[in-house]
């Protein structure tokens, strides 16, 4: 396989997997143990779902679209290929995103709690949009066939900023999101007093971090990038 540094791009693939899957146990294990499971009745059971498809979907898959055509097995595949499993892998991970919110909204509403005041919800929210217009001009601009090369090659920059800005910005709310959440039901014990469930959350979301520092590295190297197919 002609890449430079093959084994570091091996070795930091397999840990970021690692690191990601665990990030997605981290959150199954803390709305089911820690908290009160999951469920689709209006009532905190319906909100747990909002931490595990957006770890799933938002962090973990996203990631994945992101370094999936730095997989040099796949450099044989075509082009075209591989764009279909990066927006495929992006429409699952926008399509949990979404249901992720309704769970919230459906949550709140219930409740009465109101939405859309913290910052979390408002950088949150921001970023689903961003992610809906990159999913919406990368479908038109760079899967389907008709944009001019020119085009393609004026938004591609654009695009590339666009998806690591979003990626950043959702690991950031992720953050804010688990710090909110902590400090509402952590009562008795409080958060301040460092019980169990708050060593576990605080791990997890180092984890998710660390997810999102790794798929950032394996991005940004320039010597593991797709080869480029002249004319594409
Ligand atoms: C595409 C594609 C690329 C870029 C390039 C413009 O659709 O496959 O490699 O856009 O043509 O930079």
């Amino acid at each position: 396989m002609a890449m430079e540094g093959y084994r570091g791009f091996l070795a930091l693939l397999v840990s970021a997997l690692l690191v990601g899957f665990l990030s997605v146990i981290f959150t199954l294990i803390w709305v089911l143990h820690y908290r009160e499971g999951l469920g689709w009745d209006g009532t905190a059971l319906e909100f747990n779902w909002h931490p595990v498809l957006i770890v799933t979907g938002f962090v973990f898959i996203q990631g994945i679209a992101i370094i999936v055509y730095r997989l040099p097995w796949t450099w044989k595949c075509s082009k075209l290929l591989m764009k279909s499993i990066h927006a495929g892998l992006n429409t699952v991970a926008a399509i949990l995103a979404i249901i992720s919110l309704v769970a919230v909204f459906d949550f709140h509403n219930a409740r009465k709690i109101p939405n859309m005041y913290s910052l979390h919800s408002w950088v949150g929210l921001a970023a689903v949009i961003l992610y809906m217009l990159q999913l919406l001009l990368g479908f038109f601009v760079f899967l389907l066939p008709w944009a001019p090369l020119s085009l393609r090659a004026l938004l591609m920059p654009i695009h590339v900023y666009s998806g690591l800005l979003i990626f950043g910005t959702v690991i950031a709310t992720v953050l804010m999101g688990v710090t909110e959440k902590l400090i509402f039901a952590l009562q008795s014990p409080a958060y301040s007093t460092l019980p169990p469930e708050g060593v576990f959350t605080n791990t997890f979301g180092l984890l998710v971090l660390v997810f999102g520092a790794l798929i950032f590295w394996i991005v940004t190297r320039p010597q593991w990038k797709r080869p480029k197919e002249p004319n594409s």
